[in-house]
């Protein structure tokens, strides 16, 4: 049967392997689990299918041990796990923590999947079947993992009328027109994609948040949804437009501190509850391109995320407060402004409000900085927000793994505290002390067959998942893990397809924005080069504002002599960024403005050494087409030539960056081409 890809890196194809197959036959014959609840007969459905699917057999499943015993649970509801004494391990692995380890059941060898609760159970089951699916040793198995990060949300940015916004998989995968009465079985099919990963919660709606959603009928919706993922440990979390009292409360103002607004804010959310009993809580984008918000009162961001923090807190909601503040009526520099809004409200937000930031300062481009916010509010639980739709980073057609992109941020060191300050750290609380915990992750599912329209997107999803529960696990470890459950374990199947993964962020980076460019795509939908846009009724949506080229040079200044952007960071850092000997080629023009006969470290000019990387960008585009190729007839057919389809439109299109940027800037820097390059058309 040929893989449209709809079974995501969980196909269970069947291990051709014969040793590795006949030892696990052996060892996986008997499934034990003494309690029943939902989602420990998910955790039995989930290992029944997966061994069904790579060994062909059947596990026979009961309460009793037998010859190769799989046992799962918590000691609280199984005494077999109980005379096992794990609690010293256990204790240390809270509330979503597992562990995995060989035993002896009732005097047969055995093994172990225990945790605290059920969901952990379900984490550590699928944390082994993707042992099994990468062909581990199930001998000294010794497995103790617990999340970092609490919080491990994917933000939809879906519409109600099912348009997503910023998304290329189609259309969004909420029904709203059938539920709650249908119930799509896709539903359970992403709620168990999500357990498979760790993400434990969802926001089902577009930060440009449309109040209806929270009118009845549709959190009578939402509650359907609520009630299927539960048993997966998934959370649901809305948006929620500032605005909705006036729009479906009929109040006249949405003022956070006018009494009938709170009062109507709190029969709301009251109300929420009695449909959603664990609602997670509210992510909010206000006084952001063109949201409403407390500053159309007069009210700081802090008054209006303590409004909701307030009413959620005795439900133990949480409110996730979006940073991603911009204006253009302002003169400052669009990379400052987050922090000048948010850094003098630290300290002034609810215990139960978080403040979402984006990982970088502008808005997701393929290479950024981190934000000046990480590190810059310790008093205040910060979330870091990525973006996993590739709204900048060629939408759904072109192959980049964003694992690279992502570490880069969480392995960036604030200096907050002295070296050593990453933002991993900010994020998952241990810098500041702080015990709420959050990441977000912006959704690139629809309702395409393959869920994320590029079928290597995917790994996005995966990865994204994975880094959540540990920011420590390295982007090549990842990468060999999803092609490994997806595509192979063949070493030459899975050797040139993770070099390919493994280049392409950088290589994209190459093609549209080398040398720390940024924001020069196409106007207003973001797909292809557009360097050229001027004139638009906001500067900061143009890309003449952000490379600034003229015939003397191309970059932002962002130094003491310019915007002074790089004051908002600690000292360290503008040390590492600030003196052109020291900072790294990959933030040049994002923090300098420099002639185009500057001298680059390699001795060539700016100019040749932009043009180099165009070029080597588009050629290395080509490159990754043959690494695929290598791979034909060695994993399925149909998702083979799918990926083949879209490498050859990326290559394309990289040609088209480089063509489009090199005339663009040529325009200004009057330079030829240097010498070996072919003349772009
Ligand atoms: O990346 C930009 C997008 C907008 C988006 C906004 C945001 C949801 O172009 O489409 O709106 O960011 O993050 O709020």
């Amino acid at each position: 049967v040929a893989d449209d890809g709809y079974r995501l890196w969980l196909s269970y194809r069947l291990i051709e392997d014969a040793s590795v197959a006949k030892k696990y036959k052996a060892t996986l014959q008997t499934l034990v689990i003494e309690k029943d609840s939902p989602t420990l007969t998910l955790a039995q459905k989930e290992l029944e299918q997966a061994v069904a699917g790579l060994l062909g057999t059947k596990l026979i499943a009961g309460k009793t041990p037998g010859p190769g015993t799989l046992l799962l649970g918590t000691p609280k509801h199984s005494p077999l796990i109980a005379a096992l004494h794990l609690e010293t391990t256990l204790e240390t692995l809270g509330d979503e923590g597992f562990l995995i380890t060989n035993t002896s059941v009732k005097g047969k060898p055995g093994i172990v999947i225990a945790a605290n609760t059920d969901v952990g159970v379900l984490y550590g089951t699928f944390h082994f079947i993707r042992l099994l699916q990468t062909q581990q040793s199930l001998q000294s198995l010794s497995v103790v993992s617990a999340p970092k990060i609490k919080r491990r949300i994917l933000n939809h940015w879906d519409n109600l009328d099912r348009t997503v916004e910023r998304g290329y998989a189609g259309f969004s995968l909420w029904d709203w027109h059938k539920l709650p009465d249908y119930i799509d079985p896709r539903y359970s099919d992403y709620a168990r994609a999500n357990a498979s990963v760790g993400i434990n919660g969802t926001v089902l709606t577009n930060v440009n948040a449309n109040a209806q959603i929270l009118t009845e009928p549709y959190l009578k919706k939402v509650a359907v949804l609520a009630n299927l993922f539960r048993p997966y440990g998934i959370k649901v979390y809305l948006t929620a437009r500032f605005s909705a009292p006036v729009e479906i409360g009929g109040l006249r103002t949405a003022d956070p501190l006018d009494p009938d607004v709170k009062n109507w804010w709190k029969k709301k959310i009251d109300e929420i509850y009695t449909y959603i009993p664990d609602f997670g809580g509210f992510c909010i984008k206000a006084n952001s391109e063109g949201q409403p918000g407390p500053q159309n009162y007069n009210r700081t961001h802090a008054d209006g995320a303590n409004l909701f923090a307030d009413i959620l807190a005795p439900h133990e909601g949480i409110v996730m407060w979006r940073a991603f503040v911009y204006s253009n009526e302002v003169a400052e520099d669009r990379a400052k402004q987050a922090y000048t809004e948010f850094k003098p409200l630290d300290g002034k937000f609810k215990s139960n409000a978080l403040v979402q930031v984006k990982n970088g300062p502008i808005d997701f481009q393929p290479r950024e900085p981190f934000h000046p916010l990480f590190g810059a509010m310790p008093n205040t639980p910060l979330m870091v927000e990525f973006q996993l739709t590739q709204e900048y980073l060629g939408f759904a057609t072109h192959l980049v793994y964003m694992a690279p992109l992502f570490k880069e941020c969480l392995d960036a060191d604030t200096y907050a505290k002295g070296k050593g300050s990453l933002v991993s750290k900010v994020v998952d609380g241990s810098l500041d002390h702080h015990n709420l915990t959050a990441i977000a992750g912006v959704a690139n599912i629809g309702n395409d067959r393959n869920w994320c329209g590029h079928p290597f997107a995917q790994a996005n999803w995966y990865v994204y998942g994975r880094l959540a529960w540990d920011h420590e696990l390295s982007s090549e470890a990842l990468a060999d893990e999803w092609i490994r459950m997806t595509f192979s374990n063949q070493p030459a199947v899975i050797a040139p397809i993770k070099t390919m993964m493994l280049a392409s962020r950088e290589i994209v980076v190459q093609y549209m924005t080398p040398l720390g460019l940024h924001h020069i795509m196409g106007y207003s939908h973001h797909y292809g080069p557009g360097p050229w846009i001027k004139d638009k009724p906001r500067a900061d949506w143009t890309s003449v504002y952000y490379h600034q080229a003229d015939s003397l040079g191309v970059g932002f200044d962002r130094t003491a002599s310019g915007s002074d952007a790089l004051s908002q960071y600690a000292k360290e850092v503008q040390d590492l960024y600030s003196p052109l000997a020291h900072c790294p080629d990959k933030y040049l023009l994002w923090f300098h403005h420099l002639p185009w006969s500057y001298k680059m470290r390699s001795g060539e000019s700016l100019w040749d050494a932009l043009c180099h990387a165009y070029y080597n960008g588009a050629d290395s585009a080509a490159w990754m087409q043959r690494q695929w190729n290598a791979v034909e007839h060695q994993v399925d057919e149909e998702q083979f030539q799918h990926v083949k389809n879209l490498l050859a439109i990326q290559h394309q299109e990289a040609v088209w960056w480089r063509n489009a940027c090199v005339l663009y800037f040529q325009s200004f820097s009057k330079m030829p081409l240097p010498v070996g390059l072919e003349k772009p058309e």
